[in-house]
């Protein structure tokens, strides 16, 4: 059994006070899930997520200090604690009222010393998580494997040198999908934390890659023998563990999966914390992404841009939110991917509270994310302002460039009947004014 006691005593289901006080910081202000929206629930088109690994296995520690979070979760044998965090992650998800939820095989169950047993482990812990999704009626975003933690991965999993460390991650995939069907997972993620190098002397990056697109392609055999109904997504970051990540940024992996043809098989999980890492602006790759039908999912955070690193803090600037959420918005939504918060209370932050407070912020900020985009996109403004700013591509030379039907030649004619094209301004500061009107 999942311990079933309270481990959030003293705290009930979240309720949505839109009335409630700056200091009420236990409801939610912005947040209405049933509130439609442009045709859709409010819940339906932010599909929030908890994310396990930092909410329900994280400690605080940092590479110069130990836990500071005291969790009272984390007691007994590895076993015993796992099923004491599961009871805990379901009265969280509940009382929150989050309807999905995202984990690594690694966070559900530990690591035995064979593969069998370690299998073991997983299919224990989740024969009880299908138990609490079913009495709940909580579902999994995603699953995914922790290719990166056991030191036998400190080379790379698919990336590695030695077939026999790919083999191993094979196996752990294997069974990572299998767990995937049984708890019906709405998408699979592969985030590739040691696939990349940190010298290119000791490195065959061509092999790699290859080796990378093979492993890949055995999964989408895997998953389509089993008759896994989910969506296969990459998670791209620049850095960190590694010095160079192959999964560089949104472009590099849609490059990468057009050159092996896989580009049918995957979209992308953006977190807009690596993004700013590869050093583009917050919603760059989401918009990347979804300019090439590409975005599947969004681990909703956000890092500090003055500091170097995966900071993974809740999400909580509405412009950000307005930004991300206007994509989604504009591309019909995220299903079956969602908002998952790949995000952790600092380890300055000690109260079991404040996992709620933050979750409850970054919900309210994302909900008036919501607000402002559909905002922005029912009044049409800015949108009728950038194809007024395109309007030259509807006809004449134009459209024939835009159909890609357009010669040089054509070109050079056309600039010699009319001479130098006039200056036009940008407007920018006018478009960040009328956005900023609407936050
Ligand atoms: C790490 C990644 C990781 C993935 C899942 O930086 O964000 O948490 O989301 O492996
Ligand atoms: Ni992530
Ligand atoms: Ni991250």
């Amino acid at each position: 059994m999942a311990a079933q006691g309270e481990f959030f005593a003293g705290i009930s289901k979240i309720q949505y006070v839109p009335s409630a006080a700056a200091g009420d910081v236990m409801c939610f202000k912005h947040y209405n899930a049933e509130e439609v929206l442009m045709g859709r629930k409010m819940e339906a088109w932010l599909r929030f997520s908890v994310c396990y690994w930092h909410s329900f296995c994280g400690t605080g520690a940092d590479p110069f200090g130990f836990p500071t979070l005291q969790r009272p979760w984390n007691e007994g044998t590895p076993m015993e604690s796992a099923k004491k965090r599961l009871g805990a992650a379901f009265e969280f998800f509940t009382k929150l009222g989050v309807k999905y939820y995202t984990f690594h095989d690694r966070d559900m169950a530990p690591e035995g010393p064979t593969l069998e047993e370690t299998n073991r482990n997983l299919d224990e812990m989740t024969d009880l998580a299908l138990q609490l999704q079913c009495q709940t009626g909580v579902k999994v975003l995603w699953v995914t494997c922790n290719l990166f933690a056991h030191p036998r991965y400190m080379n790379g999993a698919a990336t590695n040198p030695d077939c026999h460390v790919l083999a191993y991650a094979g196996a752990q995939v294997k069974k990572g999908l299998d767990v995937a069907k049984k708890l019906g997972a709405d998408n699979f993620v592969f985030w590739g934390g040691r696939e990349g190098f940190l010298s290119t002397h000791n490195t065959d990056v061509a092999a790699e890659l290859k080796h990378m697109a093979n492993f890949f392609r055995m999964a989408v055999d895997y998953k389509e023998k089993i008759g896994l109904k989910c969506q296969f997504l990459i998670e791209p970051k620049p850095k960190e563990p590694c010095k160079h990540q192959y999964d560089y940024d949104a472009m590099s992996v849609i490059g990468f999966l057009k050159h092996y043809g896989l580009e049918n098989h995957f979209k992308l999980n953006i977190e807009p914390n690596h993004t700013t890492l590869a050093g583009h602006c917050y919603e760059h790759d989401i918009v990347l992404a979804s300019a090439f039908g590409m975005l599947g999912s969004v681990d909703s955070n956000t890092g500090s841009p003055d500091l170097g690193w995966d900071t993974d803090q809740f999400p909580m600037d509405i412009r950000n939110t307005t930004m991300v959420m206007k994509t989604i918005v504009e591309q019909g939504g995220l299903q079956p991917g969602g908002l998952n918060f790949d995000a952790k209370v600092r380890r300055e932050s000690t109260d079991l509270e404040d996992l709620f407070i933050a979750h409850i912020g970054a919900m309210d900020a994302f909900a008036r994310g919501l607000r402002n985009a559909v905002r922005i996109i029912e009044e049409g403004l800015l949108a009728r302002m950038v194809k007024e700013r395109y309007s030259s591509f509807s006809d004449g030379i134009g459209r024939k460039v835009e159909e890609g039907t357009a010669s040089l030649e054509e070109m050079e004619t056309f600039i010699k009947q009319n001479g130098e094209p006039k200056v036009t301004s940008g407007k920018q500061e006018k478009y960040e004014s009328i956005f900023n009107h609407y936050i």
